[in-house]
């Protein structure tokens, strides 16, 4: 099978036990992301980013991009295991969590499929459906992948990443 350039963003904002406050648990995960079928090829500065949503902490983002011939859903799969080593918590979306991983991007696949992808709501959504707009994400994207064009919305991230940071006028709605 044919390896696969993935973009997966990582945040956290949570310290864990072991490892430490939100930074140090990012350093540890993209440790331990590389290896077992799956090699980090770029990785983000970290970055301290505000909370978007309810969650008062600020948070740790970064994002790697990774060459895996795992099709997604076992990377999907490798990537939850990691979180729970981590110690992530089910059951609390948009909580507290000590680390978050998400698969940002993958070539040019859209899962569930092209036609499904701006309804699909359930399952692994390929691109990631909240992606555009989200600077915490699109910051670090932009920096190790700015060529990478999204499938769907035909932009590349570093177009993305400058509408995220275009100021909203009238022209916007
Ligand atoms: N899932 C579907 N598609 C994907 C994908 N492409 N990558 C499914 C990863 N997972 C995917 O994810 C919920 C479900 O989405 C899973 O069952 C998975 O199979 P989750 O990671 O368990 O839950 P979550 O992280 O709480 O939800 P979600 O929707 O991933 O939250 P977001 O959108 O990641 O937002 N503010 C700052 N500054 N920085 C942040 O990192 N993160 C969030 C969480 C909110 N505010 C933030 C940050
Ligand atoms: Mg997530």
């Amino acid at each position: 099978m044919k390896s696969a350039m993935v973009l997966v963003a990582l945040g956290s904002n949570k310290p864990h036990g072991r490892h430490g406050p939100p930074r140090a648990v990012l350093v540890a995960a993209m440790a331990a992301l590389d290896g077992d079928g799956i090699k980090l090829v770029a990785q983000s500065r970290i970055r301290s980013t505000d909370p978007v949503g309810p969650s008062s902490r600020s948070y740790a983002n970064a994002a790697v991009v990774v060459k895996t011939k795992l099709p997604l859903p076992e990377l999907l799969r490798r990537l939850k295991q990691l979180e729970a080593k981590f110690g992530k918590r089910r059951g609390q979306r948009w909580g507290a969590r000590t680390l978050d991983l998400d698969i940002i991007g993958a070539g040019d696949a859209v899962l569930p499929s092209r036609l499904r992808w701006r309804a699909a709501v359930h399952g692994l959504i390929v691109p990631h459906p909240r992606l555009a707009g989200r600077r915490f994400v699109l910051d670090p994207c932009v920096e190790i992948a700015p060529d990478w064009r999204h499938p769907v919305l035909n932009l590349t991230v570093r177009q993305l990443h400058a509408r995220a940071h275009r100021p909203k006028g009238i022209a916007d709605g």
